[in-house]
């Protein structure tokens, strides 16, 4: 199995090019955030908590998001591999999915982290927030506050997997194609051969 997490700040790209990437390799996809999305489309209540919080710009608690994990984890015995999308985002969660993954026999191989100007990705997100409908897309205050929040809690994440040399920065402005084409290269790089 292996075992994949594609990181960086919010509008960096991850949702797009984790689509490419499960149609390629066939991965288990776990986004966090479009877990949390169908929380809310089914109103349930962890969904009507989550929206409150996501609607700020904040990170959703902890335990939350690593319950949802578990129970995908334990899901899918069978998959090639898992992409984590949005996931961890904390060191609270990074530490967590260690766990969850020893548990298993299973670690994770490689994060791509996607490097992208902040310009940009209030830019990316505004122009999405007019056509997702996405409330957490459609307040340019609320936009930068996720940046905030991802400086704060997120970013030091990218440390936990450098110190096991782990972690590939991956230039994330340029075309979705050309960007596309730097993750499966480091990916075929480190995907054990058949
Ligand atoms: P997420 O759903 O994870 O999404 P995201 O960070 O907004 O965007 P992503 O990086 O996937 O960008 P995308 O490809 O779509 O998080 C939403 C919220 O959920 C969080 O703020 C938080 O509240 C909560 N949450 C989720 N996970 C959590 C966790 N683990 N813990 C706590 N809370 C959690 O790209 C954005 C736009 O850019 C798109 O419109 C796309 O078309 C465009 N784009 C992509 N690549 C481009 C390129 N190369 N050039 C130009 N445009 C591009």
């Amino acid at each position: 199995m292996f075992n994949l997490i594609l990181f960086g700040p919010p509008g960096s790209g991850k949702g797009t090019q984790s689509e490419k990437l499960i149609a390629k390799y066939h991965f288990k996809h776990l986004s966090t955030g479009d877990l949390l999305r169908s929380e809310i489309a089914r109103k349930t209540p962890l969904g009507l908590e989550a929206k409150k919080i996501m609607d700020r710009g904040e990170l959703v608690p902890d335990e939350v998001v690593i319950g949802m994990i578990s129970s995908a984890l334990d899901a899918h015995p069978d998959v090639p591999g898992f992409l984590f999308d949005g996931f961890p985002r904390t060191s609270k969660q990074a530490e967590a999915l260690d766990t969850l993954l020893a548990r298993k026999g299973l670690a994770i191989d490689i994060m791509l982290a996607l490097e992208v100007s902040e310009d940009e990705l209030v830019k990316r997100l505004i122009k999405r927030g007019a056509t997702s409908g996405r409330p957490d897309d459609s307040n340019e205050q609320v936009i930068t506050n996720r940046i905030k929040e991802y400086h704060r809690k997120t970013s030091q994440v990218a440390d936990h997997y450098k110190k096991d040399h782990k972690a590939v920065v991956i230039k994330g402005e340029g075309t979705i194609e050309n960007i596309f084409d730097s993750l499966t290269r480091h990916i075929n790089l480190h995907l054990p051969q058949p």
